[in-house]
């Protein structure tokens, strides 16, 4: 038997050739692959250990640089991604100029789309499947949706949509009873019955041989018995749920059987229409610090293996705002029992997991279901609650009309959204980027739009927006607050008032949310060459503080705005706007993200790159200031 197979591992068509026991070599050495690089620069381990069997097996059955495979959310595609030639390159993973850490076109033929939102697989697999057929082309399509994900409403869509239209194509249902954390929803439960039941496979093969053997069922039975049968066979069918969408169930098998995948997939790919494999597998399988806590390692940092499968976190944490989030929400909530806090399949990421603890009653998880979860939040706003819907800026893309059409049209709703991980969040890249909030949201009456510069402000807007009627969003960035930067008092949070931070008269720098630290730091670093800035901490996107800005117009000249928001629709597009309406003539210069997609990197050399950080941004004031 070979050995070190991983190594001569350049294509799929390399696995064609290896036996059971090889493969199986295989899937311990990737295992091992992923620990150590993973470990080096942080990414998502827990999932990808626990789907090695069922993309090796995949591989094996079809071609898929001429079939198509799409992952659901993509964020286990890293053992895809070391057998369709990124092994040399895997050193790299979410470094800047390195692979992605999500499936990626531009990288590989074998990567359909670029993903990195839950619950798009199955549509996307039967607009390929449909398209395939329309044009005649027999290649077939295979879609990997995790128990979290397929909670998500679009996969339901997507297989109400299949269903019917009879497109051939196979769903892996990847089941391994956790999103980030444990998988919420009836649904889940329906797929734990499923999984626990070893039974249930068996009975359900016996009841389609008894159906199928019973004779001429149309003919022989009146219309009332074949439907009595329906409804039994239904009750006995513990897989009525796909079936009454159209899909075939298969399952559930052991998705860590190399050998019983192979066989199982093998049969599946002749036969035609939507199918549904279901594999139960076992997330961080392999490595026994992830599969202890696969919800750390979901998206793991950096870590050092101390002993045999044992690991050591690099790095020591830093308050975030997150948590600044979460303990003034905590310190909120003791005053006012009205204050309910929303997730959607984000606990530990939102910091609600520790509202949870202790405010059990006065916590809810949706699941993989932002458009939902925003719209649910109307339905208790209206019952007099106070919903803090804590969500990831990039996620709630997903909730647009819903904060529209269910909440803002209202007019009276207070609700309000807590836009976590908004601006740069950084080695997840363009697909995770919280960088287009203030353009889908500025434009929609009455909603009020706010960004702290620093945790303790995020406390004082948090309890503003709680205090206010109506909808509110606050913006809040990744990583750690500026402590002791800013001058110690704070202005009270009052609605559509800037806070002056510093006076200057050669220009105005209008700062938005993370970047009033940036731009308090470039002015302090301007005045040492003579240039004396006024830093304003913006505070609103909407409404703007109007007076402050003819003020800066008319006393300076030149305004500058900064945001870490794309340019298009943002901060200063508002500014810009308003300058224009009142026909103030002033100097403005906007800075903040380039209407393009930005890729994968550190924070800090996103922000160096884009002309964020303070030193670039020095540089821009100086390069605009006539003296
Ligand atoms: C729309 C959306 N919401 C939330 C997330 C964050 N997220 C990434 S993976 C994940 C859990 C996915 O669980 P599952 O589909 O079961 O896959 P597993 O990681 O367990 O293999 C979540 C919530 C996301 N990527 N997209």
């Amino acid at each position: 038997m070979k050995t070190d197979i991983l190594a001569s591992i350049e294509s799929p068509a390399d696995l064609a050739p290896l036996s059971l026991a090889e493969l199986e070599s295989l899937a311990a050495e990737i295992r091992e692959f992923l620990t150590a690089t993973v470990g080096k620069t942080g990414g998502h381990l827990a999932s990808n250990l626990g789907i090695v069997e069922i993309t090796l097996a995949l591989h094996r059955a079809y071609d898929f640089s001429h079939d198509r495979l799409v992952f659901d959310v993509g964020h286990q595609c890293y053992v895809h991604k070391i057998i369709t030639g990124r092994r040399d390159r895997f050193a790299t993973l979410r470094q800047l100029g390195g692979i992605t850490g999500f499936p990626n076109p531009e990288e590989s033929v074998y990567d359909p789309f670029v993903v990195g939102h839950a619950s798009t697989a199955i549509s996307s697999a039967v607009g390929l499947a449909a398209g395939f057929r329309l044009a005649g082309d027999d290649r077939k399509v295979v879609a990997v949706v995790g128990d979290g994900a397929i909670g998500g409403g679009m996969c339901f869509e997507a297989m109400n949509h299949a269903g019917q239209t009879k497109e051939d194509l196979l769903v892996i249902l990847n089941d391994n009873d956790m999103a980030i954390a444990e998988t919420v929803g009836a649904f889940s439960e329906y797929l734990t019955g499923l999984r626990c039941n070893p039974g249930a496979r068996k009975i359900r093969e016996d009841i389609a041989r008894i159906f199928d053997s019973v004779p001429l069922i149309g003919h022989s039975l009146s219309g009332l018995q074949e439907r009595l049968l329906e409804i039994i066979k239904g009750q006995a069918e513990p897989t009525h749920i796909f079936s009454a969408m159209g899909f075939q169930y298969f399952g559930p098998v052991d998705g860590h059987d190399l050998s019983g995948l192979e066989t199982e997939i093998g049969a599946l790919r002749n036969i035609r229409g939507p199918k549904i494999l279901h594999a139960v597998t076992s997330k961080g399988r392999g490595f026994a610090a992830a599969s202890a806590d696969p919800e750390t390692f979901h998206s793991a940092v950096p870590f050092e293996i101390r002993a045999a499968g044992e690991a050591v976190t690099l790095g020591e944490k830093k308050n975030s705002y997150t948590d600044c989030f979460v303990e003034q929400l905590k310190r909120i909530a003791r005053e006012d029992d009205q204050v309910v806090a929303i997730t959607a399949a984000m606990p530990a990421g939102t910091g609600i997991k520790e509202f949870a603890a202790e405010f059990p009653g006065r916590f809810i998880d949706v699941g993989i279901c932002e458009a939902h979860s925003v719209t649910f939040a109307a339905g208790l706003a209206r019952t007099g609650i106070k919903p803090v819907l804590a969500i990831y800026s990039t996620f709630m893309q997903r909730g647009y009309d819903q904060i529209i059409h269910d909440v803002a049209v209202q007019k009276n709703l207070n609700v309000t959204f807590a836009l976590d991980r908004a601006g740069l969040v950084g080695a997840d890249g363009p697909t995770h980027h919280g960088v287009f909030d203030i353009a889908f949201l500025r434009h929609i009456p009455g909603l009020i739009l706010l960004a702290p510069r620093d945790g303790q402000e995020l406390g004082l807007m948090l309890e503003f927006a709680l205090g206010n009627p109506g909808v509110k969003a606050i913006r809040y960035p990744r990583g750690a607050p500026p402590e002791n930067i800013f001058p110690a008092d704070y202005a009270e949070v009052l609605l559509g008032k800037s806070e002056l931070l510093r006076k200057g008269k050669d220009g105005a720098v209008f700062a938005y949310g993370r970047m009033v630290e940036n731009a308090y730091r470039a002015a302090e670093l301007a005045s040492l060459q003579g240039v004396d800035l006024r830093v304003i901490n913006a505070r609103f996107a909407k409404p703007l503080d109007a007076q402050a800005i003819a003020n800066a117009a008319r006393e300076t000249g030149l305004i500058f705005t900064v945001e870490d928001h794309a340019l298009p629709g943002g901060f200063g597009s508002a500014v810009a706007e308003y300058l224009a309406d009142q026909n103030l003539a002033c100097r403005l210069r906007r800075i903040g993200i380039p209407d393009r997609f930005i890729e994968h990197g550190s924070c800090a050399q996103l922000d160096e790159m884009l002309g964020l950080s303070p030193e670039t941004l020095c540089e821009t004031f100086l390069a605009n200031v006539n003296l």
